[in-house]
Protein backbone atom coordinates (compact mmCIF):
# COMPACT_ATOMS: atom_id res chain seq x y z
CA UNK A 1 0.00 0.00 0.00
CA UNK A 2 1.10 3.43 -1.11
CA UNK A 3 2.67 5.62 2.38
CA UNK A 4 0.97 8.25 3.54
CA UNK A 5 2.96 9.39 6.68
CA UNK A 6 2.63 7.63 10.35
CA UNK A 7 0.06 10.09 11.35
CA UNK A 8 -2.12 7.43 8.39
CA UNK A 9 0.03 4.23 9.67
CA UNK A 10 -0.82 4.41 13.32
CA UNK A 11 -3.62 6.70 13.70
CA UNK A 12 -5.43 4.16 16.12
CA UNK A 13 -2.44 4.62 18.50
CA UNK A 14 -2.73 9.12 18.29
CA UNK A 15 -5.30 11.62 19.37
CA UNK A 16 -6.05 12.83 16.27
CA UNK A 17 -9.63 11.68 14.35
CA UNK A 18 -11.10 11.91 11.06
CA UNK A 19 -11.93 15.36 11.24
CA UNK A 20 -7.90 16.26 12.15
CA UNK A 21 -6.08 17.92 8.73
CA UNK A 22 -3.75 15.64 8.05
CA UNK A 23 -0.30 17.60 7.41
CA UNK A 24 2.43 15.38 6.53
CA UNK A 25 5.58 15.63 4.36
CA UNK A 26 5.26 11.38 4.48
CA UNK A 27 7.44 11.04 7.35
CA UNK A 28 8.28 8.03 9.25
CA UNK A 29 9.02 4.66 8.00
CA UNK A 30 12.77 5.38 8.27
CA UNK A 31 14.92 2.53 7.93
CA UNK A 32 16.72 0.21 10.02
CA UNK A 33 19.91 -0.40 9.17
CA UNK A 34 21.96 -3.42 10.41
CA UNK A 35 25.48 -2.66 10.68
CA UNK A 36 28.07 -4.81 9.03
CA UNK A 37 31.31 -3.82 10.72
CA UNK A 38 31.23 -2.16 13.77
CA UNK A 39 30.70 -4.72 15.92
CA UNK A 40 33.75 -6.77 14.89
CA UNK A 41 35.25 -3.18 15.09
CA UNK A 42 35.03 -2.49 18.71
CA UNK A 43 34.84 -6.19 19.80
CA UNK A 44 31.02 -6.01 20.92
CA UNK A 45 29.23 -9.54 20.37
CA UNK A 46 25.58 -9.21 18.68
CA UNK A 47 24.00 -6.82 16.72
CA UNK A 48 23.95 -3.25 15.90
CA UNK A 49 21.71 -1.30 14.16
CA UNK A 50 21.05 1.85 12.81
CA UNK A 51 17.44 3.76 12.72
CA UNK A 52 18.44 6.63 10.88
CA UNK A 53 16.64 9.55 11.30
CA UNK A 54 18.30 11.71 8.68
CA UNK A 55 16.07 9.89 6.53
CA UNK A 56 12.69 12.15 7.18
CA UNK A 57 11.41 14.36 4.74
CA UNK A 58 13.58 17.16 6.29
CA UNK A 59 16.40 15.69 7.30
CA UNK A 60 15.82 14.65 11.25
CA UNK A 61 13.52 13.04 14.21
CA UNK A 62 11.62 15.99 14.39
CA UNK A 63 9.36 15.36 11.24
CA UNK A 64 7.69 12.75 13.35
CA UNK A 65 6.27 14.83 16.14
CA UNK A 66 5.85 17.79 13.68
CA UNK A 67 3.28 16.39 11.92
CA UNK A 68 1.51 15.59 15.13
CA UNK A 69 1.76 18.93 16.27
CA UNK A 70 1.25 20.80 13.07
CA UNK A 71 -1.95 19.28 12.25
CA UNK A 72 -3.11 19.66 15.62
CA UNK A 73 -2.74 23.20 15.43
CA UNK A 74 -4.22 23.58 12.07
CA UNK A 75 -7.55 21.56 13.59
CA UNK A 76 -7.31 24.09 16.30
CA UNK A 77 -7.25 26.78 13.82
CA UNK A 78 -4.10 28.18 15.32
CA UNK A 79 -2.36 31.11 12.79
CA UNK A 80 0.76 30.89 13.87
CA UNK A 81 3.34 28.38 15.49
CA UNK A 82 6.41 28.86 17.64
CA UNK A 83 9.57 27.11 18.74
CA UNK A 84 13.24 27.49 20.53
CA UNK A 85 15.24 25.51 18.14
CA UNK A 86 19.46 24.16 18.12
CA UNK A 87 18.39 23.92 14.28
CA UNK A 88 16.78 20.92 13.07
CA UNK A 89 13.22 22.01 15.06
CA UNK A 90 13.47 25.08 13.43
CA UNK A 91 13.63 23.58 9.95
CA UNK A 92 10.89 21.03 10.47
CA UNK A 93 8.59 23.23 11.72
CA UNK A 94 9.04 25.75 8.84
CA UNK A 95 8.35 23.03 6.45
CA UNK A 96 5.24 21.42 7.78
CA UNK A 97 4.54 25.05 8.83
CA UNK A 98 4.95 25.98 4.67
CA UNK A 99 2.50 23.26 3.85
CA UNK A 100 -0.29 23.95 6.35
CA UNK A 101 -0.06 27.82 5.34
CA UNK A 102 0.28 29.08 8.87
CA UNK A 103 3.31 31.30 10.10
CA UNK A 104 5.92 29.67 11.95
CA UNK A 105 7.98 31.91 13.83
CA UNK A 106 11.71 30.40 15.29
CA UNK A 107 14.10 31.38 17.97
CA UNK A 108 17.45 30.36 17.18
CA UNK A 109 21.06 30.94 19.87
CA UNK A 110 23.02 33.69 18.13
CA UNK A 111 25.90 32.04 15.28
CA UNK A 112 25.59 28.39 16.36
CA UNK A 113 23.29 26.75 14.47
CA UNK A 114 24.48 24.35 11.39
CA UNK A 115 24.36 25.93 7.68
CA UNK A 116 21.73 22.99 6.40
CA UNK A 117 19.30 23.73 9.26
CA UNK A 118 19.62 27.60 9.07
CA UNK A 119 19.28 27.21 5.13
CA UNK A 120 15.86 24.72 5.35
CA UNK A 121 14.34 27.78 8.06
CA UNK A 122 14.73 30.09 5.84
CA UNK A 123 13.60 28.40 2.18
CA UNK A 124 10.04 27.55 4.33
CA UNK A 125 9.28 30.93 4.63
CA UNK A 126 9.82 30.77 8.64
CA UNK A 127 10.06 34.26 10.63
CA UNK A 128 14.15 33.92 11.69
CA UNK A 129 14.93 35.34 14.99
CA UNK A 130 18.47 34.66 15.57
CA UNK A 131 18.47 35.66 19.85
CA UNK A 132 21.52 37.02 21.33
CA UNK A 133 21.39 34.06 23.86
CA UNK A 134 21.65 30.27 24.18
CA UNK A 135 18.74 27.56 23.41
CA UNK A 136 17.35 27.98 26.89
CA UNK A 137 16.56 31.49 26.30
CA UNK A 138 15.21 30.96 23.23
CA UNK A 139 12.72 28.47 25.07
CA UNK A 140 12.16 31.12 27.57
CA UNK A 141 10.45 33.20 25.08
CA UNK A 142 9.37 30.85 22.73
CA UNK A 143 7.22 29.75 25.82
CA UNK A 144 5.78 33.32 26.99
CA UNK A 145 5.25 33.89 23.55
CA UNK A 146 2.87 31.13 23.24
CA UNK A 147 0.89 31.68 26.44
CA UNK A 148 0.46 35.26 25.86
CA UNK A 149 0.20 35.64 22.46
CA UNK A 150 -1.45 32.60 21.70
CA UNK A 151 1.08 31.08 18.93
CA UNK A 152 1.04 27.45 19.06
CA UNK A 153 4.31 26.11 20.66
CA UNK A 154 5.78 23.45 18.60
CA UNK A 155 8.97 22.43 21.29
CA UNK A 156 8.76 18.61 22.87
CA UNK A 157 6.93 20.40 25.52
CA UNK A 158 3.79 19.69 23.09
CA UNK A 159 2.51 16.50 24.06
CA UNK A 160 1.39 15.99 20.14
CA UNK A 161 5.25 15.82 19.30
CA UNK A 162 6.42 13.16 21.93
CA UNK A 163 3.16 10.39 20.70
CA UNK A 164 4.31 11.16 16.78
CA UNK A 165 8.12 10.49 18.05
CA UNK A 166 7.07 7.16 20.37
CA UNK A 167 6.46 5.90 16.51
CA UNK A 168 10.10 5.36 16.07
CA UNK A 169 9.81 2.66 18.47
CA UNK A 170 6.53 0.84 16.47
CA UNK A 171 9.02 0.78 13.31
CA UNK A 172 11.87 -0.94 15.30
CA UNK A 173 9.93 -3.56 17.05
CA UNK A 174 8.08 -4.21 13.85
CA UNK A 175 11.30 -4.73 11.64
CA UNK A 176 13.32 -6.46 14.45
CA UNK A 177 9.77 -8.29 14.81
CA UNK A 178 10.77 -8.10 19.00
CA UNK A 179 12.52 -5.30 20.81
CA UNK A 180 16.47 -4.21 21.04
CA UNK A 181 18.32 -5.08 24.88
CA UNK A 182 19.61 -1.81 24.23
CA UNK A 183 18.88 1.29 22.61
CA UNK A 184 21.22 4.28 22.51
CA UNK A 185 20.63 7.91 21.72
CA UNK A 186 21.39 11.24 22.23
CA UNK A 187 19.60 13.43 24.64
CA UNK A 188 19.61 17.13 24.10
CA UNK A 189 15.65 18.68 25.51
CA UNK A 190 15.31 14.54 26.24
CA UNK A 191 11.80 14.55 24.51
CA UNK A 192 12.94 12.07 21.86
CA UNK A 193 14.15 9.43 25.17
CA UNK A 194 10.41 10.17 26.73
CA UNK A 195 8.73 9.15 23.51
CA UNK A 196 10.91 5.64 22.52
CA UNK A 197 10.03 5.01 26.20
CA UNK A 198 6.33 5.34 25.99
CA UNK A 199 6.42 3.32 22.34
CA UNK A 200 8.35 0.80 23.43
CA UNK A 201 6.14 0.53 26.55
CA UNK A 202 2.82 0.56 24.24
CA UNK A 203 4.23 -2.68 22.67
CA UNK A 204 5.31 -4.06 25.96
CA UNK A 205 2.10 -4.11 27.24
CA UNK A 206 0.46 -5.31 23.97
CA UNK A 207 2.80 -8.32 23.34
CA UNK A 208 5.20 -8.47 27.02
CA UNK A 209 6.18 -11.94 26.03
CA UNK A 210 7.49 -10.69 22.56
CA UNK A 211 8.33 -7.45 23.00
CA UNK A 212 10.56 -6.75 26.39
CA UNK A 213 11.28 -3.39 27.46
CA UNK A 214 14.96 -2.20 26.06
CA UNK A 215 17.44 -0.63 28.22
CA UNK A 216 17.55 3.36 27.38
CA UNK A 217 21.05 4.37 27.13
CA UNK A 218 21.04 8.58 26.45
CA UNK A 219 24.12 10.61 25.67
CA UNK A 220 24.42 13.83 26.57
CA UNK A 221 27.91 16.05 25.12
CA UNK A 222 30.12 16.44 27.52
CA UNK A 223 29.87 20.30 28.00
CA UNK A 224 26.42 20.03 27.91
CA UNK A 225 25.94 17.77 30.49
CA UNK A 226 22.99 18.87 32.95
CA UNK A 227 21.03 15.18 33.51
CA UNK A 228 24.12 13.74 34.54
CA UNK A 229 25.86 16.74 36.63
CA UNK A 230 22.25 16.85 38.88
CA UNK A 231 22.25 20.92 37.68
CA UNK A 232 21.59 23.26 35.00
CA UNK A 233 24.50 24.08 32.81
CA UNK A 234 24.24 27.87 32.46
CA UNK A 235 26.62 27.92 29.24
CA UNK A 236 26.37 24.56 27.50
CA UNK A 237 29.15 24.12 24.72
CA UNK A 238 29.85 21.27 22.19
CA UNK A 239 30.56 20.85 18.92
CA UNK A 240 27.51 19.07 18.26
CA UNK A 241 25.02 22.18 18.19
CA UNK A 242 22.10 20.32 17.53
CA UNK A 243 22.34 19.04 21.74
CA UNK A 244 23.94 22.50 22.96
CA UNK A 245 21.10 22.72 25.99
CA UNK A 246 22.00 23.57 29.35
CA UNK A 247 18.58 22.68 30.35
CA UNK A 248 16.24 20.08 29.17
CA UNK A 249 12.60 20.59 29.41
CA UNK A 250 11.94 17.21 29.62
CA UNK A 251 14.40 16.83 32.19
CA UNK A 252 12.29 14.32 34.54
CA UNK A 253 11.14 11.87 31.93
CA UNK A 254 14.40 11.36 30.53
CA UNK A 255 15.20 10.27 34.28
CA UNK A 256 12.24 8.34 34.19
CA UNK A 257 12.77 6.30 31.15
CA UNK A 258 16.12 5.80 32.42
CA UNK A 259 15.05 4.44 36.14
CA UNK A 260 12.23 2.25 34.59
CA UNK A 261 14.13 0.61 31.59
CA UNK A 262 17.35 0.71 34.69
CA UNK A 263 19.43 2.22 31.66
CA UNK A 264 21.82 5.03 31.98
CA UNK A 265 22.17 8.76 30.96
CA UNK A 266 25.74 9.53 30.59
CA UNK A 267 28.00 12.12 28.76
CA UNK A 268 30.81 11.72 25.98
CA UNK A 269 33.38 14.33 24.87
CA UNK A 270 33.57 16.30 21.78
CA UNK A 271 36.36 14.23 20.71
CA UNK A 272 34.41 10.81 20.94
CA UNK A 273 31.97 12.43 19.15
CA UNK A 274 33.70 13.20 16.46
CA UNK A 275 35.74 9.75 16.14
CA UNK A 276 32.14 7.71 16.15
CA UNK A 277 30.82 10.39 13.28
CA UNK A 278 33.56 9.65 11.34
CA UNK A 279 33.97 5.42 11.78
CA UNK A 280 30.30 5.45 10.66
CA UNK A 281 30.28 7.61 8.00
CA UNK A 282 33.73 5.81 6.81
CA UNK A 283 33.07 1.86 7.55
CA UNK A 284 29.54 1.96 7.44
CA UNK A 285 28.47 4.48 4.86
CA UNK A 286 26.04 6.32 7.27
CA UNK A 287 26.86 9.96 7.46
CA UNK A 288 25.00 11.21 10.56
CA UNK A 289 25.41 14.71 11.97
CA UNK A 290 27.88 15.30 15.31
CA UNK A 291 24.78 15.01 17.61
CA UNK A 292 23.37 11.38 16.38
CA UNK A 293 26.72 10.22 16.62
CA UNK A 294 27.00 10.70 20.46
CA UNK A 295 24.89 7.21 20.57
CA UNK A 296 28.01 5.51 18.87
CA UNK A 297 30.40 7.61 20.70
CA UNK A 298 28.41 5.85 23.49
CA UNK A 299 27.95 2.58 22.75
CA UNK A 300 31.94 2.13 21.88
CA UNK A 301 32.72 3.60 25.71
CA UNK A 302 30.27 1.28 27.30
CA UNK A 303 31.85 -1.14 25.35
CA UNK A 304 35.65 -0.05 26.22
CA UNK A 305 35.05 -0.17 29.64
CA UNK A 306 33.29 -3.46 29.70
CA UNK A 307 29.82 -2.47 30.17
CA UNK A 308 28.53 -5.49 28.77
CA UNK A 309 30.28 -9.00 30.94
CA UNK A 310 28.23 -11.68 29.66
CA UNK A 311 29.03 -12.98 26.43
CA UNK A 312 25.71 -13.71 25.31
CA UNK A 313 25.06 -11.79 21.96
CA UNK A 314 22.99 -8.56 22.50
CA UNK A 315 20.72 -6.62 20.37
CA UNK A 316 21.70 -2.78 19.79
CA UNK A 317 20.09 0.39 18.11
CA UNK A 318 21.70 2.68 17.94
CA UNK A 319 19.60 6.06 16.74
CA UNK A 320 21.08 8.16 14.50
CA UNK A 321 18.69 11.39 14.81
CA UNK A 322 19.75 13.59 11.56
CA UNK A 323 21.52 13.90 8.75
CA UNK A 324 25.35 14.24 7.96
CA UNK A 325 24.35 16.83 5.54
CA UNK A 326 23.00 18.90 7.79
CA UNK A 327 25.90 20.21 9.13
CA UNK A 328 28.40 20.16 6.41
CA UNK A 329 30.98 22.94 7.95
CA UNK A 330 31.85 20.56 10.63
CA UNK A 331 31.93 17.81 7.85
CA UNK A 332 34.50 19.86 6.08
CA UNK A 333 36.37 21.41 9.13
CA UNK A 334 37.14 17.76 10.72
CA UNK A 335 37.77 15.60 7.64
CA UNK A 336 40.95 15.21 5.47
CA UNK A 337 41.41 18.32 2.88
CA UNK A 338 41.26 17.13 -1.36
CA UNK A 339 44.40 17.11 -2.39
CA UNK A 340 45.12 20.04 -4.77
CA UNK A 341 46.69 18.24 -8.33
CA UNK A 342 47.65 19.56 -11.83
CA UNK A 343 45.15 18.72 -14.75
CA UNK A 344 47.18 15.59 -15.74
CA UNK A 345 47.01 12.39 -15.52
CA UNK A 346 50.77 11.40 -14.41
CA UNK A 347 50.31 14.08 -10.94
CA UNK A 348 46.42 12.69 -10.19
CA UNK A 349 48.02 8.73 -10.62
CA UNK A 350 50.79 9.79 -8.29
CA UNK A 351 48.51 11.45 -6.03
CA UNK A 352 45.96 8.28 -5.78
CA UNK A 353 49.12 6.52 -5.22
CA UNK A 354 48.20 3.70 -7.79
C1 LIG B 1 20.04 15.70 15.56
O1 LIG B 1 16.13 21.23 17.08
O2 LIG B 1 16.47 20.48 20.42
O3 LIG B 1 16.65 15.09 23.43
O4 LIG B 1 15.80 22.49 18.80
O5 LIG B 1 18.57 17.90 16.50
O6 LIG B 1 14.61 15.16 22.00
O7 LIG B 1 15.95 17.24 22.39
C2 LIG B 1 17.27 19.21 18.60
C3 LIG B 1 17.63 18.10 19.28
C4 LIG B 1 19.30 14.81 19.03
C5 LIG B 1 18.14 15.82 20.93
N1 LIG B 1 19.74 14.79 17.78
O8 LIG B 1 16.81 15.39 21.00
C6 LIG B 1 16.14 21.43 18.30
C7 LIG B 1 16.63 20.36 19.21
C8 LIG B 1 19.51 15.81 16.93
C9 LIG B 1 18.77 16.92 17.38
C10 LIG B 1 18.59 15.89 19.52
C11 LIG B 1 18.34 16.97 18.72
P1 LIG B 1 15.94 15.72 22.28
Amino acid sequence: MFYKGLIEKYRKFLPVTEQTPIISLHEGNTPLIKARNLPTQIGLIGEIYFKFEGMNPTGSFKDRGMTMAVSKAVEARSKAVVCASTGNTSASAAAYAARAGVKCVVLIPEGKIALGKLSQAVMHGAEVLEIDGNFDDALDFARELSVKYRLTLVNSVNPFRIEGQKTASYEICESLKQSPDYQFMPVGNAGNITAYWKGYKDYNKAEPSKYALPKMMGFQAAGSAPIVEGRPIAKPETIATAIRIGNPASWKTAEEARDESRGVIDKVTDDEILEAYRIVAATEGIFCEPASASSIAGLIKYVRQGYFKNNEPIKVVCVLTGHGLKDPDTAVATAVKPKKVKANMKDIIDAIGL
